[in-house]
């Protein structure tokens, strides 16, 4: 049987290396909340680098910046981080260069894996039938806010690990603790979302319609894969 662990923020992320393993890299508000909801709507691809100055770069040779700093849309990006920005296939057919405080940092700390797959409330049922046919040990990888664990990513976490643990084995009181948090919260995810520090972080900002998206289940059936350093929807 397979083992599963959670990594609570990439700061702890040497505890758990990711070298052949599948992680699945979760940042729920809001980076892969926007990885999942742009690539469900024909994104071709989405680059997600460390810095504004490499989103620069490939914005010049034609690709959609999108990215935030503390929450706010970068000054000349063409997209913040919301994902509601990509509904209705607004972006059909192009390549996003992305780049954000915590999600597109977890990706990359997540480097040496098998497999890198990105999991958010929107897609979890396809992460769960993907996961439930692949034998490598897993890692979920939470983004956290600037090296600390956070609310939001853990309840994700703990879904997974809430409809895995019969395929999964694991030792990692992260791992039950995760779990714990998602069966104590499951009947009112934006409830528990807005238990978080990110949200009261990002709350003045007026983006209700983003927690409220970012708390719904299975509205998207996509897993993204990084293939070649490029997020696309996986094709299994
Ligand atoms: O930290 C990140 O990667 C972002 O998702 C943060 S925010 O929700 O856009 O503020």
């Amino acid at each position: 049987m397979p083992a599963l662990e959670v990594c609570l923020t990439p700061e702890l992320i040497h505890l758990h290396p990711p070298v052949g393993k599948t992680v699945v890299v979760t940042d729920i508000l809001r980076a892969t909340s926007c990885m999942v909801t742009a690539l469900a709507n024909g994104v071709e691809s989405i680059t997600p680098v460390a810095s504004v100055e490499e989103c620069q770069v490939l914005q010049h040779k034609g690709y959609i910046a999108a990215g935030e700093r503390n929450g706010v849309q970068i000054d000349g990006f063409d997209l913040g981080n919301s994902p509601l920005s990509y509904l209705n296939e607004a972006y059909s057919g192009k390549k996003v260069a992305m780049t954000t405080t915590n999600g597109t940092l977890a990706i990359s700390r997540s480097s040496g894996a098998n497999t890198i797959l990105i999991g958010a409330f929107l897609n979890l049922s396809s992460l769960i039938d993907h996961l439930s046919i692949q034998t490598d040990d897993l890692l979920i990888v939470c983004a956290g806010w600037k090296g600390k664990a956070s609310f939001e990513d853990t309840l994700f976490a703990g879904a997974l690990v809430s409809k895995l643990f019969p395929i999964y084995d694991t030792d990692s009181d992260a791992a039950v603790m995760a779990r714990e948090v998602y069966e104590m919260n499951q009947g009112n995810l934006l409830g528990a979302i807005q238990k978080s520090s990110h949200y009261k972080r990002l709350k003045d900002l007026n983006i209700d319609d983003d927690f409220e998206f970012c708390a719904t289940i299975d509205k998207f059936e996509i897993v993204p894969v990084l293939e070649k350093g490029v997020l696309v929807p996986s094709h299994r």
